[in-house]
């Protein structure tokens, strides 16, 4: 059955009404929350594409599994039953429970990084930038190229470039490097996958420095599919051997259970060396919790442990992602200006192409967002100039070459008629993109600015 796109495999047990909302009821929530679509209150929401993060369905399996919590404050069962799903799935020897992805970034930060310390990786994410400079590192960017081209259809867009990580040993030395941070996909480049090649070849490197990789799982299974699909010689692997693989290569993990471990809270950090564990578990205890829970209930350990076997399953995230594709290859079909080849979780529209009026210190993304709320009830989210934020050092925007709005798609949510609904709302307010006006940034916190920043519109040029 060679169906484009893959239905649904899974049937619908529960359900939760979605509220319908009016214009002019868009038009007062999107004031009240100052142009910023994280402030709108999710009832004000038609489809919620705001992030995938803790949007997930669970499973009527990851269900019976809260029912069997054991919250024991030390030792839980549930802690168990995640550290073997972390050893069998993942590969890695040690677990960290952590509240959530950030969680686990905090920990390896503090135990990993020195001031002035440098952290390349395969483009930044928001929370572990801020972490990593919190604790005095540098971030450097040694993603190819063709991650920060909208229009690159390259096949590994997430791919770190040899080159330039070499260049940046050579020029500050392997000791001022603990880990190379590697992310499997690639977020803000638009859900793009990392080549296994890439990562053998990024092992080979740091290995003859002594540099360690720490992965971002957070969307590794997202990744691992696009391997199997794309990658020669590896059609015919299984997701789980796929996956194995790829952490093979690394020394541990950052993880956001929210995202590709099927749950709504939670993450951890994977090590496989002991000393390293030993440490975080000293930093565990401060900010999250005993390390056999760090912030999460038992019941939670174990929705997250049965996710993560559920996750691996083939038709599960064949699924996902042709979902998240045929909403892409709609919008392209429409000429809509997307990043391409459409990603793993998002499909992300390109507001320099679709707002070229609007310079992008007057935060076009940021207004695409704002806009396509109030044109159809439909939620996503800025990942432009506003993500970014400010240089650390200089205090001036940092200027990334991705002006996008991205539109999440969250896990065994919504279907694809759902898509069809998205598609069709974007393709109408393209067509009124000229009338669309600028905004300005009238209340700007000081770090992870994007959350909480108020806007108001600019006069129409
Ligand atoms: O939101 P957390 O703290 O569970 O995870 C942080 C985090 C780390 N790495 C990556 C690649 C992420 O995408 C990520 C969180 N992402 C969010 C919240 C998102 O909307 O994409």
């Amino acid at each position: 059955m060679g169906h484009k796109y893959a239905a649904e495999p899974f049937k619908i047990k529960s359900v939760e009404p979605i509220h319908m909302t009016t214009r002019e009821e868009r038009e007062a929530a999107i004031e009240r929350a100052g142009y910023n679509t994280f402030l709108l209150k999710s009832k004000e929401c038609y489809i919620d594409l705001l992030t995938d993060s803790g949007t997930n369905a669970m499973s009527d399996n990851q269900w019976a599994g809260l029912m069997i919590g054991d919250e024991a404050y030390s030792g839980s069962v549930n802690f168990y039953a995640l550290e073997k799903a972390v050893r069998e799935l993942y590969g890695f020897k040690y677990v960290v429970p952590t509240h959530q992805g950030r969680g686990a970034e905090n920990i390896l930060s503090r135990i990993a990084i020195k001031k002035g310390d440098y952290v390349p990786g395969n483009m930044y994410f928001t929370t572990t930038r801020t972490h990593q400079e919190m604790n005095g590192g540098i971030f450097e960017d040694v993603i190819i190229n063709e991650a920060h081209d909208p229009q690159a259809e390259h096949p590994f867009k997430g791919n770190i470039d040899l080159k330039k990580l070499q260049a940046l040993i050579d020029r500050v030395g392997a000791d001022k490097i603990p880990y190379v941070c590697l992310a499997v996909t690639v977020n803000l480049a638009g859900g793009q996958p990392v080549a296994m090649q890439n990562m053998r070849e990024v092992r080979a490197l740091t290995n003859k420095y002594g540099i360690k990789i720490m992965f971002d799982a957070t969307r590794c299974i997202e990744n691992a599919f696009f391997i199997k699909e794309r990658e020669e010689g590896y059609q015919n692997k299984t997701i789980p051997e796929i996956v194995k693989e790829m952490f093979s290569y690394g020394d541990g993990a950052t993880m956001s259970g929210k995202k590709d471990c099927l749950v709504n809270i939670g993450g951890f950090l994977a090590l496989n060396d002991e000393k390293m564990y030993q440490k975080a578990t000293q930093i565990v205890v401060v900010f999250e919790g005993m390390p056999s829970y760090g912030g999460m209930a038992g019941r939670d350990m174990e929705a997250m442990a049965r996710g993560m076997y559920e996750s691996v399953d083939y038709y599960y995230i064949k699924h996902r992602v042709e979902q998240v594709r045929y909403l892409g290859e709609q919008l392209d079909k429409a000429g809509v200006p997307i990043v391409k080849p459409v990603g793993g979780h998002a499909v992300f529209l390109d507001a320099r192409r679709f707002l070229p009026h609007i310079p992008q210190d007057q935060f076009p993304a940021q207004m695409l967002a704002a806009k396509l709320y109030v044109h159809s009830g439909v939620r996503s989210m800025e990942r432009g100039i506003v993500s970014a934020g400010r240089d650390a050092a200089t205090g001036e925007h940092h200027y990334p070459k991705l002006e996008l709005v991205r539109l999440t798609i969250p896990r065994r949510v919504y279907t694809y008629a759902h898509m069809d609904v998205v598609a069709d709302a974007v393709i109408s307010l393209y067509q009124k993109r000229d009338s669309i006006p600028g905004l300005e940034m009238v209340y700007e916190p000081p770090v992870l600015r994007f959350f909480t920043a108020r806007f108001k519109p600019l006069p129409l040029k």
